[in-house]
């Protein structure tokens, strides 16, 4: 028998893209080692990357985690379909990542083999996994800031340095250079999520005059409510300058990571 509707949920969660982030660095960092044939090498495990972040989104949505309606401008997937179907449609993306990069001829099996340990932990207990546990947990407490970083280094920033540092593995980077690509990433991940939070309130017209946001509203801490739009602003400038001097000696090959960098925190949605 033909799982037809779990094939039409899966062909529905992949036709709705979102802006590709994760794999555009992937590449982008693949291609910043250096190393020419790095970003042709890199299309599989941006892919796999990009399948664990829409994993991560359908069941982040569901309505035993934040319970959301529409992702990307159309009905979550559960909505859409059901529960049952969006949970396995999560977990066949996550196996199906893995698989990629493990039939990934054009690599070698040691840099399969790192790929896939990277971004095991970056997906789990120890990254986004772990993250979204003390997320849940820290619902309706106060947290300080380092709390709310912690938080969104392992939900948020695991993810993206993931990202980084799995195109340098592609580009058979030096350790020097992987070092940095985490860096870089932890700076980066970081600066992300303190927009994310600066754009839900400032497309949260419900809200608009206070500092809240719909995550707020959810009950979340935000960087927002605890230091304000403007210095929240401020601070992911901060760490985008700080991102972008740790690769300010790395030649035009880095100019792609440099722009991509840029998009991630000068962005509107
Ligand atoms: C359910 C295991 C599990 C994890 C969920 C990543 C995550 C953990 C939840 C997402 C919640 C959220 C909206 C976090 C804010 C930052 C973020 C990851 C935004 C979505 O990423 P984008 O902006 O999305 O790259 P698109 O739609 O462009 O792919």
């Amino acid at each position: 028998m033909n799982p037809t509707r779990l094939n039409d949920a899966r062909s529905y969660s992949l036709n709705i893209p979102g802006k590709r982030l994760r794999p555009q660095l992937l590449e982008a960092s693949a291609r910043a080692t250096g190393n020419d044939r790095a970003e042709a090498l890199a299309g599989p495990s941006a892919e796999a990357i990009e399948l664990i972040h829409t994993y991560s989104l359908i069941h982040d949505d569901l309505p035993a985690m934040d319970d959301d309606d529409l992702r990307r401008g159309r009905p979550t997937l559960h909505v859409a379909f059901d529960e049952a179907t969006a949970i396995l449609v999560g977990d066949g993306l996550q196996a199906k990542a893995f698989e990629l990069i493990a039939n990934d001829d054009e690599l070698s099996t040691e840099q399969r083999v790192r790929l896939i340990a990277r971004l095991a932990k970056a997906a789990g207990f120890d990254g986004m996994v772990g993250g979204q546990g003390l997320d849940i947990e820290a619902t309706n407490k106060d947290l300080s800031l380092d709390d709310l970083k912690n938080i969104h280094a392992l939900k948020t920033g695991a993810l993206i340095t993931a990202a980084l540092v799995m195109g340098g593995i592609v580009g058979n980077a030096t350790d020097a250079q992987l070092a940095t690509l985490e860096t870089v990433g932890e700076k980066i991940g970081l600066a992300f999520q303190i927009i994310d939070d600066v754009i839900d309130v400032r497309s949260d017209s419900s809200t608009l005059g206070k500092t809240a946001g719909k995550d707020a509203a959810a009950g979340k801490t935000t960087y927002v409510a605890l230091m304000g739009v403007e210095t929240a602003q401020t601070l992911a400038m901060e760490l985008y300058d700080e991102a972008l001097a740790l690769i300010a000696d790395w030649d035009s090959s880095a100019d792609s990571l440099r722009a991509l960098l840029g998009k991630m925190v000068k962005r509107d949605r």
